[in-house]
């Protein structure tokens, strides 16, 4: 296959620079093209265009218009649809089987919801009464914040950019998009999207290249940007908050997790496995949610971890185009060798490993890519590296509780707050130890199961804020209140 160049998409154009990069795939590290890395003048280039077309026709749009061009984006996406798989695969390596079902399907719905909502949001209005008698009217309006700088992840591209990019839109703001350096892919072709339907040139801007001193710092600094939406690691989140204090620019921020999953002894025992099998190896373990802590209560701890170690050697890592495959490999040899270090830190600090630990064996091509096996530990103390650190790999501790307090303590007893999973059959129970989580969300008995019209956010060094349904809607407008005499 031609190795393909990943241009920026700066007011409506695709443009390169002088400076590219390579993008490997995971599966195999064979080349799948070249990134252009934007510098300080295709970021100037493409906040500008963005700042031009706040006030061009986009900015004269009806909410309706621009609701219906959301609507129209997401068709093509949707017509487009087996272009987004391909190049999420190359990207990630992600199993096709998970892009065509969550990951893609989610990046269109994320402009289809936000355009809904946005028509339906009332603005509020308070009667005031005056010494003359005759009152005042209040009432508030929402505007655009302006330019909004979107600085993405690799774990999950298009949803999590979508999930950004759908409510800025929504609202009426422009954005210039920094996708991760790990995955251009769909970030550029959804430049090619937006040209297709008409939305304006300069609306959607992407400037491709790495974070700290390149095109991410430039961006997140340029004063032109009215507001940055950030996902990703912690300490880029500080790095981020950081530039954005100048000029005193908002943020909102989803970041990483050290999440626990809770397996009280009364649960529906096959579920809970299936379930936190998927919080924990799903996408390999590269979910901000996924579950890297398992608590189980020790009536069934044996069984449940002689379980969970059946599902995890099930789950065998594989070519992500094959319809079996439910695991890919991991997004980089970086990553890969800071997950490998976390794997011989939980052997030196004690951990008995009941399963995984290494690298599997890949046939052919596959032998280069970038694969960890799905791996499980008991044994180890909570002080242990691997109980208070993120991995982001696809592997979880298991320990035995015994006391409902405990579990809660144990569960919170980290800087992270971003998901909790919650695997029992009395109600009463799972009503009162969710509230008592210190997280964004709790699933119970599910994981990953989403309503876009939620809070989504994190708590302690999760995140700063909330997006989804109108709560989205608080970051990308400002509300501007109106008073009048009467
Ligand atoms: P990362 O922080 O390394 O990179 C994210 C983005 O920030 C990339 O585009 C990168 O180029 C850019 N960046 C890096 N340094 C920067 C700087 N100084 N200034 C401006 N931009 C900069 O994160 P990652 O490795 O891509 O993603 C994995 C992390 O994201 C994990 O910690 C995971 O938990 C977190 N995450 C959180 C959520 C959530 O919803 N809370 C969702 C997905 C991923
Ligand atoms: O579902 C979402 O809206 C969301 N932001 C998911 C985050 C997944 C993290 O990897």
């Amino acid at each position: 296959m031609a190795a393909k160049q990943f241009r920026h998409f700066i007011d409506g154009e695709f443009v390169g620079s002088s400076k590219t990069f390579e993008k490997r795939r995971p599966t195999d590290n064979s080349l799948v093209g070249h990134i252009h890395e934007g510098g300080p003048s295709e970021v100037n280039a493409a906040v500008a265009a963005a700042q031009a077309a706040l006030t061009g026709p986009w900015g004269q749009m009806t909410i309706d218009q621009r609701a219906a061009l959301l609507h129209k984006v997401a068709d093509e996406i949707t017509r487009r649809f087996g272009e987004f798989v391909q190049a999420e695969m190359d990207d990630i390596g992600q199993p096709m089987t998970m892009l065509e079902h969550i990951a893609i399907p989610r990046g269109a719905a994320n402009f289809k919801i936000f355009a809904d909502i946005v028509k339906n949001v009332p603005a509020e209005s308070f009667m005031t009464p005056t010494p003359d008698g005759a009152g005042a009217l209040n009432y508030a309006i929402r505007v655009p914040k302006g330019v909004v700088g979107v600085v993405c992840p690799w774990n999950m591209p298009l949803l999590l950019m979508t999930w950004k990019v759908g409510p800025a839109l929504a609202c009426g703001n422009t954005v210039v998009v920094k996708p991760s350096e790990e995955t251009p892919g769909t970030a550029t072709l959804l430049g090619e999207v937006m040209n297709a339907v008409g939305v304006p040139k300069g609306v959607y801007n992407v400037v491709h290249g790495f974070g700290a001193n390149s095109a991410g710092e430039f961006l997140t600094r340029h004063q032109g940007v009215a507001a940055i939406t950030f996902t990703g690691e912690t300490r880029t989140g500080a790095a981020i908050m950081k530039a954005a204090s100048d000029g005193i620019r908002d943020v909102s921020f989803e970041l990483g997790g050290k999440n626990a999953g809770i397996v009280f002894a009364d649960c529906d025992f096959d579920k809970a496995i299936e379930g936190i099998g998927r919080s924990a190896f799903m996408n390999c373990g590269q979910v901000c949610l996924g579950t890297e802590r398992v608590y189980v209560e020790r009536p069934i701890f044996d069984r449940f971890v002689a379980a969970l170690k059946t599902k995890a050697e099930s789950m065998t890592p594989g070519a992500p185009d094959e319809k079996t495959t439910v695991i890919g490999p991991l997004i980089s040899d970086e990553h890969r060798r800071k997950v490998l270090s976390y794997y011989e830190k939980a052997k030196t600090e004690g951990a008995t490993i009941v399963t995984g630990g290494g690298i599997p064996k890949m046939p052919g091509e596959l032998a280069n890519g970038f694969w960890v096996e799905p791996t499980i530990w008991t044994d180890l103390p909570e002080t242990a590296s691997v109980i208070r650190e993120e991995i982001f790999g696809p592997c979880c501790h298991i320990a035995p509780f015994d006391k409902e307090d405990e579990v809660i303590r144990l569960a919170n007893d980290t800087d992270y707050g971003l998901s909790t999973t919650i695997w029992t059959t009395n109600l009463s129970r799972a009503h009162r130890v969710a509230a008592q989580i210190e997280v964004g969300i709790t699933w119970i008995n599910s994981w990953f199961l989403r309503d876009l019209r939620t809070p989504f956010g994190g708590s302690k060094r999760s995140g700063i804020g909330r997006e989804g349904g109108v709560h989205s809607l608080e970051f990308y407008t400002e509300q501007r209140n109106i008073c009048i005499k009467l």
